[in-house]
């Protein structure tokens, strides 16, 4: 058994393209459902992000002063094809990513390279209604063999989906919509499909033209107890950890969809779009690690309260137990580092020995910069705790092999832009305005300084 962080290790950070780049209508870049999202809400102006677009000489000149040796990012899809499915990719997109991938590969920084995070071209919802049409299963193929032929060279860690269970459930988020409750649930859980059939298919074709690379989905596994020990609460707990996170990892490793994912269809009276021969591509692609985006645990009990809207239909009748003795972050989050080591010796028992690499795991803050300084006491204990227990899984035999926290650089939240900060690094920009934007290394910037550089000691 390994007793302490394996030598190559790779120490990470994180980001997605809409979050961090801005220019999101430079270049010949197509509007995503991100863009249009942005458009609706003071908070979200994608045009500017944190203008990484611009400044991307600069932010890896601060990942190697960091001591990376993993950058997680997102490639945008519409920045490749701006309308999800043009017959030419658009070129100053690829040298975008291209710049950025050789800058890493000159500072001996891994790119791990997701395909999609929560930006669908919105081309693809006009012509056919996106991710909710099979139609889809093709595009997005054809979108990862572009990746592929340019930049399977030197990428070696790819991910396919972020979070696919989070837009499953939130079909909004993929741009779908619809004024009738269950048919949006119906047409969230079709796109969930075409999302599995499309991943197994770029699996496939990953294996058949680059077969020492790693490919996976970054799933959102959000890990839940039961608010005491009744076996009612406990089962809620298991089945809504099983249809939130472990359907992603299922189907990725396992190659069908799992029995308790079909008597939910049923129970729910939803059909799926299925064809002849899908049971084939499931089958014939699968991942070769996962990537888990890992935050924190929740606490559940049944309660006879309408559900909320948000996962309305996996998350029914329970209710959030806020447990006082952890430290609680200001958005209903607590830190609970020892649930990251119970998360991952639960997804060893399940696959044992796959590879994984936590693609996020990070604290929120409204951080304040004084006098060129940030002082983030709570992200550095929150890093801190993490870090040592994800020892400890590594100990107990767990593959881990890379984590990226959650952000390198401040970026925009999903739902509060620049309130919500999570990164190693501050923006100077808020909600109100563009400011300077200019880059200052936090506190716990040089805290993961020095846990890179003494490979976790710290
Ligand atoms: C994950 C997403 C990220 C990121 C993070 C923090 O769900 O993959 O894109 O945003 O959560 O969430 P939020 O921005 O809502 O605070």
């Amino acid at each position: 058994l390994q007793d302490d962080f394996p030598k190559n290790f790779l120490w990470g950070a994180s980001t997605s393209a809409f979050q961090v780049e801005g220019a999101a209508y430079e270049d010949g870049k197509g509007e995503s459902v991100a863009d249009l999202r942005s458009q609706n809400s003071k908070f979200l102006d994608t045009s500017v992000s944190v203008d990484h677009y611009h400044h991307v000489e600069e932010d890896v000149a601060l990942m190697a002063k960091l001591g990376l040796k993993s950058y997680r990012f997102s490639i945008s899809w519409s920045r490749i094809f701006p309308h999800g499915n043009d017959k030419e990719p658009n070129q100053k997109g690829i040298a975008f990513y291209n710049k950025l991938i050789n800058l890493l590969i000159k500072n001996q920084i891994e790119p791990i390279v997701t395909m999609f995070h929560f930006d669908c071209p919105i081309s693809l919802v006009k012509q056919y209604g996106g991710w909710a049409n099979r139609k889809v299963i093709n595009d997005f193929y054809n979108y990862a063999k572009t990746l592929f032929n340019e930049f399977g060279d030197r990428v070696k860690y790819w991910l396919t989906i972020n979070e696919q269970s989070l837009l499953a459930n939130v079909p909004e988020m993929n741009g779908i919509k619809d004024n009738d409750l269950r048919l949006l649930r119906e047409k969230g859980e079709n796109s969930n499909y075409n999302m599995f059939l499309a991943q197994a298919k770029v699996y496939r074709l990953c294996h058949d033209l680059f077969p020492d690379s790693m490919i996976g989905p970054a799933v959102s596994y959000m890990t839940n107890f039961p608010y005491d020990h009744t076996s009612k609460n406990a089962l809620k707990s298991k089945n809504m950890e099983d249809l939130i996170s472990f359907i992603d990892m299922d189907v990725a490793l396992r190659g069908e969809l799992p029995s308790y994912y079909l008597r939910y269809l049923e129970d729910s009276k939803i059909t799926l779009d299925y064809h002849e021969g899908d049971a084939d591509i499931l089958k014939n692609g699968r991942a070769n690690f996962l990537g888990l985006n890992w935050y924190s645990t929740s606490v559940f009990k049944l309660s006879n309260e309408e559900s909320p809207k948000m996962l309305a239909g996996v998350i029914s009748n329970v209710e959030k137990v806020t447990d006082d003795r952890l430290m609680n972050s200001e958005w209903d989050f607590s830190y609970d580092p020892v649930g990251l080591r119970f998360a991952l010796q639960k997804v060893n028992d399940r696959y044992p020995h796959i590879p994984i690499i936590i693609t996020e795991c990070g604290w929120p803050e409204r951080d304040q910069l004084e006098n060129g300084q940030v002082h983030d006491p709570k992200r550095i204990k929150y890093l801190n705790g993490h870090i040592f227990e994800l020892r400890e899984a590594i100990k107990d035999g767990v593959n881990v092999i890379s984590f990226n926290p959650w952000s390198f650089l401040d970026l925009l939240s999903v739902n509060d832009g620049m309130d919500k900060r999570y990164g190693l690094v501050y923006v100077n920009r808020n909600n109100q305005s563009m400011l300077d934007m200019k880059r200052y290394p936090k506190d716990s910037f040089y805290f993961y300084q020095k846990v890179i550089a003494t490979n976790g000691k710290n």
